[in-house]
């Protein structure tokens, strides 16, 4: 088995070998891991998930009384919005992720909405604010004074849609590193959405601030000519190569499996590879069935090139709304969302 790759040890934060990729469920162990502060530790018996706020009453619950409501299993892929910050040039702060703060798997859980069903949502709802046991100190300036606890919102439309409140991975209970007891999978979005070691839900009626979504997270945005500080929220449509690595030597004249993972907000339909460093494109095909929310693997046969030389192989994806990953670097994502089509060099030998 493939080791994790390490990028913090305190905070834990741990990449899945994107190169080791081989199925479309990310095993447990294999699962990449992000976190702002150490894990928390928590008290199962004592625990609560507590939901206040724009609600018609305040509701709390022990985890056998979530084990109880309505369960449902999805697929889903998380990805760290930092996903690839390694390759940005000049280099920028935040954790070096190369191409694996990415990783799917099956969460079992109960709907979000159900919770909120019980509570009672008012009509004045606007965003809705998870909030994790985790606490620590923010790093980057302006932060508030003293600990914080790790906190984001999402749309009030988005919690009422296909938001899981997860207590099993990969059909095994979570472990520590994700979030256990509970978590939100927010499917679709970067994963700073997906608060880990879920405690308190409040429903607002304005959006929220917090630092997770400003400082931290957040974006300048063109709106109308002007550039407007922006909460991350959708992923980007992505192709990745897992195979070959960067700067790998594949022997001439053979057949070669070039694989990989692409994923966006909507459906993948379409990854296309270049093998002459975006001169042309062949269609790869895609794998498997599709998932909502969750990628989809790719391959294509390639016959290697006869002569030796250096080759340069990028892989782009299309999504069903016909967008596709720009070549260039847009410098308004900042240090964040890291989707434009990625060269990588090869030796033909
Ligand atoms: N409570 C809490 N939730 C959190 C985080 C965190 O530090 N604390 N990190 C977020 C970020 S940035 C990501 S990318 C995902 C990573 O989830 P994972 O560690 O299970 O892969 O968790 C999100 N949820
Ligand atoms: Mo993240």
């Amino acid at each position: 088995m493939q080791q994790m790759i390490s990028r913090e040890l305190s905070p834990l934060n741990l990449e899945f070998p994107f190169h080791s990729l081989s199925s479309e469920i990310t095993p447990n162990d294999q699962f990449y891991v992000r976190c702002h502060f150490p894990i928390p530790r928590i008290d199962l018996d004592s625990f609560r998930l507590t939901i206040e706020g724009s609600v018609d009453r305040d509701v709390s619950f022990s985890l056998s009384e979530i084990r109880q409501l309505p369960k449902v299993t999805r697929r889903v892929t998380l990805e760290c919005a930092g996903n690839g910050r390694i390759f940005l040039v000049p280099q920028v702060k935040g954790a070096q992720w190369e191409m694996g703060a990415v990783s799917t798997a099956e969460w079992t859980g109960t709907p979000l909405s159900a919770l909120l069903e019980l509570a009672g949502v008012n009509a004045n709802a606007l965003d809705l604010i998870m909030e994790g046991v985790d606490q620590g100190k923010a790093k980057e300036p302006p932060a508030p004074p003293g600990e914080i606890r790790y906190s984001r919102s999402i749309p009030i439309a988005k919690a009422l849609s296909d938001v899981l409140i997860a207590y099993d991975m990969n059909h095994e209970p979570l472990s520590p590193e994700h979030g256990a007891p509970l978590r939100a999978v927010v499917p679709r979005w970067f994963g700073m959405a997906s608060v880990k070691w879920l405690s308190r839900i409040i429903v607002s009626d304005r959006p929220f601030r917090g630092y997770f979504q400003t400082t931290d997270y957040a974006y300048w945005k063109p709106q109308h000519g002007a550039l407007v500080q922006t909460p991350l929220s959708e992923i980007q449509i992505k192709a990745q190569i897992a195979s070959p690595r960067a700067r790998e030597v594949v022997p001439r004249d053979a057949s070669y499996r070039v694989h990989g993972a692409a994923w966006g907000a909507c459906e993948v339909s379409k990854v296309e590879l270049s093998l002459d460093g975006g001169e042309t494109f062949q269609t790869a095909t895609l794998l498997g069935e599709k998932h909502a929310g969750a990628w989809r693997l790719w391959e294509y046969h390639w016959r290697t090139p006869v002569k030796p030389r250096s080759v340069q192989l990028i892989a782009r994806a299309w999504d069903s709304h016909g967008r596709t990953q720009p070549l260039d670097r847009d410098g308004n994502w900042g240090t964040y969302v890291i989707c434009h089509a990625l060269p990588i060099e090869i030796t033909v030998a």
